[in-house]
């Protein structure tokens, strides 16, 4: 069982990550986690906060000779930006610094204040921020890494921006089931990660950053829908016998965790509850003497466990709630009406939020994957996810013969 912990505020000194769970005799290579913390930072409509900081993780513990060692991983991503706040954000100064009194609509700084206690906003900003999402990335890089020893593969494409919807079919497809076998997850991030916005067609990027363009210059900001796909996902992952079991409700409310993520469908979710049985779900058949589905609407999840074929996730993100032209609230210093305040943030970050979502799934994939597999080291892991898929087929025809 893999269980993360991070830590840190936005504008502290640094990210902290720790994870247990994770075997020994991984191999981790520290550009590969950095690869992925540059995915994140990217994608037209963010703020300037990119430009101050390229993320790279500092592993502290669990690695050695580039190889897990079965203890705890501790990764750091130092902020650059802390020179700049050190004054207002030192957990050592007595400093006077101006409290923020004048909540932002959207976000947790009323939640914030109300449940904590606070007497300034920025106590509840800093830990609430998307910044925290970049030691996740770090260490889902490490379980995206461990998925790829088994051939289980992730990417993402965003669907929309404001509205504005690629018109290709790709989701379709998916549910169609009509893939080359050699059809990877990573091979839709391999193509968005060209685009700007991290969608698959250049008409729909140009619609999108004029639409971005647009809602900058009004001072306002866009939400959007993304979709992550994990391909090579062994039949059996997750169970039906408990709540918390089950794979689908667990990657729900990984993906539920990210900052600003408002509605997570696994297949073709909300749209199968528009249709009838016999169009929603996967008649079974036979593909070269194994099992498998002839379309996967089910999204490669039934009864909360894994069906082989490819999970297909579908979210959406609210805008960002910080806006340049802002919208009402109330003044906590005198309780008088007043527009919310501005602070440097992003427009968009949607692409962003995809690339944090294949992190999110990696760690909830590694997690079932070492429940039902698990062992200490790689190599027992390896022996008994290979016993298992090769013996699979047979154990049902045996077990049903008459
Ligand atoms: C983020 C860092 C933040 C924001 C953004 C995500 O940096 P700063 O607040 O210093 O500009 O850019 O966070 C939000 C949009 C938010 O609402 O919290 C990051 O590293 O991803």
């Amino acid at each position: 069982m893999i269980r993360f912990l991070t830590a840190g505020e936005s504008h502290g000194k640094a990210l902290i990550v720790i994870a247990e769970g994770f075997p020994s005799n991984l191999r981790v290579e520290n550009d590969y986690i950095n690869f992925h913390l540059r995915r994140r930072q990217t994608g037209y409509g963010r703020g300037l906060r990119m430009k101050i900081e390229s993320d790279t993780a500092e592993i502290i513990s669990g690695i050695r000779f580039k190889k897990t060692l079965g203890s705890p991983i501790s990764l750091l991503i130092k902020n650059k930006d802390w020179r700049n706040w050190e004054e207002k954000m030192s957990a050592d100064s007595v400093n006077k610094v101006d409290k923020i009194t004048i909540p932002r609509p959207g976000h947790a700084d009323l939640v914030g204040v109300s449940k904590y206690n606070f007497g300034d906003i920025r106590n509840s900003i800093e830990r609430s921020s998307a910044r925290e999402t970049a030691a996740r990335v770090a260490i889902g890089s490490i379980a995206r890494g461990f998925l790829e020893v088994f051939g289980i593969s992730i990417g993402s494409y965003v669907e929309s921006i404001g509205g504005i919807k690629s018109r290709n079919d790709l989701l379709q497809k998916l549910f169609a089931n009509k893939f080359p076998k050699k059809f990877t997850g990573w091979s839709l991030s391999e193509k968005s990660d060209k685009s700007d916005v991290r969608v698959l067609d250049k008409e729909t990027e140009e619609k999108i950053i004029k639409k971005i363009k647009q809602a900058k210059k009004k001072g306002d900001t866009l939400g959007g829908t993304f979709v992550t796909v994990a391909t090579g996902v062994p039949v059996g992952l997750g169970s039906f016998v408990h709540y918390d079991t089950k794979l689908d409700a667990d990657i729900a409310a990984s993906f539920m965790s990210i900052n600003a993520v408002k509605a997570v469908e696994i297949g073709s979710g909300f749209n199968s509850a528009d249709i009838l049985g016999s169009e929603s779900h996967d008649e079974i058949i036979l593909k070269e003497n194994e099992f498998s589905r002839k379309t996967n609407r089910a999204g490669g999840i039934e009864g909360g466990i894994s069906t082989g074929l490819p999970i297909i996730v579908r979210s959406a993100m609210k805008p960002i709630a910080t806006l340049m032209s802002p919208i009402q609230t109330v003044d906590l210093k005198n309780m008088k009406r007043i527009l919310a305040r501005r602070e440097r943030s992003d427009f968009v970050a949607v692409p962003a939020c995809a690339v944090i979502s294949e992190s999110m799934l990696a760690l909830s994939l590694a997690k079932f994957f070492l429940k039902k597999f698990g062992g200490d080291s790689m190599q027992e892991i390896q022996d008994n996810y290979n016993n298992y898929v090769k013996k699979l087929n047979n154990r049902i025809r045996k077990n049903f013969k008459i």
